[in-house]
């Protein structure tokens, strides 16, 4: 609907303003407290692997796990150059070390297929990917 996509857009904006800023909040209000879950496992391994977001979403991973993880999708951090891919114009993130029972929020402000790794387990594969849609 119309309405929706303008509502939409200015809430995109507004989103991309606010994580300019590095306020991690919610984008849409009607879904306040919303967002796409992905957890870390001691298997080194992202669950799900895959998700599909819409632009504007926030998607929340939670370290469920014994370990260490990270969530990172930065060319310059990577061993392996396959292991991370943004989008054109999109900007790179990394949630830093997260303990276990932590949590990283990231909002998708460009729609496109990101794909990213945790630092300490690169080498074992662990990886995940998100598809952004608009
Ligand atoms: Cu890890």
């Amino acid at each position: 609907m119309h309405t929706d996509f303008n509502r939409r857009q200015t809430l995109v904006a507004i989103a991309a303003g606010m994580a300019a800023l590095g306020l991690n909040v919610i984008a849409r209000p009607a879904r306040a407290g919303a967002a796409a879950k992905v957890s870390m496992n001691d298997e080194l391994k992202f669950t799900p692997a895959t998700i599909t977001v819409h632009v504007g979403d926030a998607v929340e991973w939670h370290n469920a796990s014994q370990l260490v993880h990270t969530v990172t999708a930065d060319p310059a951090l990577a061993a392996t150059s396959s292991s991370t891919q943004l989008p054109a114009g999109a900007t790179p993130f990394n949630s830093g070390n997260l303990q276990p029972g932590g949590t990283f929020r990231h909002i998708f402000t460009t729609s496109g297929t990101y794909k990213y790794f945790c630092i300490p387990h690169e080498a074992a594969g662990m990886t995940g990917e998100v598809v952004v849609v608009a």
